[in-house]
């Protein structure tokens, strides 16, 4: 038992769950949290943002990228409220960020006086969003209630929780007892019954298929094992790639996975929502066994297929495994025509996304100056598209994407956290001229904390998606998507941030290594004009423009 303040006794609880860096924007609730930060910073760093909304896109980067909560700091109502839609996001793409705010005095709580950044209802507005929310009313609950929220966060299909404390409790003295991370909540243990009736399936599958997702990062070794037995490849769209990388033969993306798509008899997803055979490649070919193995039982309904397995993706990979090497009865399967046509997709999609232009050209500039485990965060973007299909990615979490919610201003911000993450390691954010304004002015955070991200802007002077789409489906009106853009040269140099600026892909890869020669953050602007950007889409969904 020792006396201290709420705001040290949630700090505490912090570092004992492993936290080291914490993004925040202080204001008066917050005051006392803030203070515990300070006086906590040899062993907590604190970086600070110009938008709550980055906090929130960093701790969440922060988190994808490592698989490690990420937390951050932010007063409430307002401040809170902008962060919303990175924990839509963070929820989207299962990642356990940490959201840490106050409330109005307890005095006030719930009396609708109209207190500073007063909400009607602050906690259900965050349960709305987040998997897990808590308010802590006194310091001597904040160690159980920080211990819970880690709970929360890491427990099966992991996702943002959110706690919130009243502005007098943080200042206010307590007896709080420290608390050491309590067990996991242990997923079930895959079905042998079922798991069995799909190693049947697959025993029999001429033409199977593994749809790998975010929440198979962790299975790499797993998910491989069974692709190599079965001989399926491993298709994956955004955060499940690298879990079986591109240099693999089997490991795919969805534009190699979809030439396979018409043979296929057998897909299994998973870790995944299945997004592409569930809808974008729906209804599938005729015949075709679907199967999934997942963590989280109620997408089971979600998506109902004819076995699923609930279990988290390593454990379930694994015995499924085992259990088709023992109806092989410890011999190999004959996959030699199945790898030659996985082989050959894979081919056919490398040859045919190259009128992806100019993106493929410059994206192929970037995959042969980075380093293999350069990180790499999408955006809502013409390159931040073609790059889920056309940027080969060789780790798990090493393709940082918004996920299903498409969040625009995302990417730069995540790519931040990312960074943060990974000092050592280039980081590059890929993102549009649109989508960057929404974060642009978080370049100041760069340079203030040192965050030494390469930025590439893809300038087409537009909300260039949005364009092309209005353009074609709406007899050439535009409303709405044309920019005028600032000098992104001048507003890179108004931060001291070195820029450049380049006009075709023959000048993109002297940029490119002038950027990561320098220990600096870096922009490069990339003059795009969407008229002449090839449409990513029939990659994405087959048949779309
Ligand atoms: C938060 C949010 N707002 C709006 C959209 C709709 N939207 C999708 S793409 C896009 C335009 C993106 O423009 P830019 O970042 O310049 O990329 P470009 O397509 O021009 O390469 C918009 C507005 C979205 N996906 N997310
Ligand atoms: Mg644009």
């Amino acid at each position: 038992m020792a006396r201290m303040t709420g705001g040290e006794a949630i700090v505490e609880g912090l570092i004992r769950h492993g936290i080291d860096t914490v993004f925040g924007l202080p204001g008066a609730q917050v005051y006392g949290l803030f203070d515990a930060f300070a006086r906590a910073s040899n062993r907590l760093r604190l970086i600070t943002t110009r938008h709550e909304q980055s906090c929130a896109y960093m701790a969440l980067g922060y988190a994808k990228s490592t698989g490690r909560p990420g937390a951050y700091a932010v007063v409430p109502g307002p401040g809170m409220l902008n962060t919303t839609a990175a924990l839509a996001t963070a929820a989207g793409v299962n990642a356990p960020v940490l959201c840490l705010t106050g409330q109005v005095p307890s005095a006030f709580l719930g009396r609708g006086r109209g207190h500073l950044h007063e909400l009607p209802d602050q906690l259900a507005t965050m349960r709305g969003l987040v998997k897990w929310a808590d308010r802590i009313e006194h310091p001597s609950q904040a160690p159980l209630l920080v211990a819970r929220a880690f709970q929360e966060m890491r427990s099966g299909r992991p996702g943002p929780v959110a706690l919130e404390m009243p502005w007098d409790q943080f200042p206010a003295m307590g007896e709080a007892t420290p608390v050491d991370p309590l067990p996991l909540f242990q997923p079930a243990t895959p079905d042998g019954e079922v798991v069995a009736r799909l190693a049947a399936l697959l025993k029999d599958a001429k033409a199977p298929m593994i749809i790998a997702g975010g929440g198979a990062a962790h299975a790499g070794a797993e998910v491989l094992a069974l692709a190599e037995l079965a001989g399926a490849p491993v298709v994956a769209f955004r955060n499940g790639r690298g879990v079986v990388g591109d240099r693999h033969p089997l490991g795919l993306t969805v534009a190699a996975g979809h030439v396979l798509w018409p043979q296929t008899d057998l897909v299994i997803g998973i870790g995944s929502r299945m997004e592409y055979p569930a809808t974008r490649w729906a209804p599938g070919p005729p015949g075709l066994k679907t199967a999934r193995i997942d963590i989280d039982p109620a997408e089971m309904r979600r998506y109902p297929v004819d076995v699923g397995i609930v279990a988290d993706a390593a454990a379930g990979a694994a015995a499924l495994t085992a259990a088709l090497r023992r109806l092989l009865n410890g011999a190999a399967r004959d996959n030699a025509a199945r790898l030659a046509a996985v082989a050959a997709a894979k081919a056919g999609a490398l040859e045919a996304i190259r009128k992806v232009q100019p993106q493929m050209s410059y994206l192929n500039v970037l995959r042969a100056v980075l380093p293999d485990d350069a990180f790499i965060v999408d955006e809502v973007c013409q390159a931040g598209f073609t790059a889920t299909f056309g940027f080969p990615i060789h780790h798990p979490r090493h393709f940082v994407s918004s996920g299903f919610q498409g969040t625009l201003g995302a990417g730069f911000p995540m790519a931040l956290g990312v960074k943060v993450a990974h000092p050592d390691t280039p980081v590059v954010s890929l993102t549009g001229d649109g989508g960057f304004l929404f974060a642009g002015t978080e370049l100041a955070t760069a340079v203030q904390h040192g965050i030494n991200l390469i930025t590439v802007v893809f300038n087409n002077n537009a909300y260039g998606n949005v364009m092309r789409d209005q353009k074609r489906l709406y007899a050439g009106r535009i409303p709405g998507s044309v920019l005028r853009n600032p000098d992104f040269q001048a507003f890179a140099a108004s931060f001291g941030v070195p820029s450049w600026r380049v006009t075709a892909p023959e000048g993109f890869e002297a940029a490119l290594t002038a950027a990561l020669a320098a220990a600096a953050p870096c922009l490069i602007e990339v003059q795009t004009d969407i008229d002449q950007e090839a449409s990513p889409w029939e990659f994405l969904v087959p048949g779309r423009a």
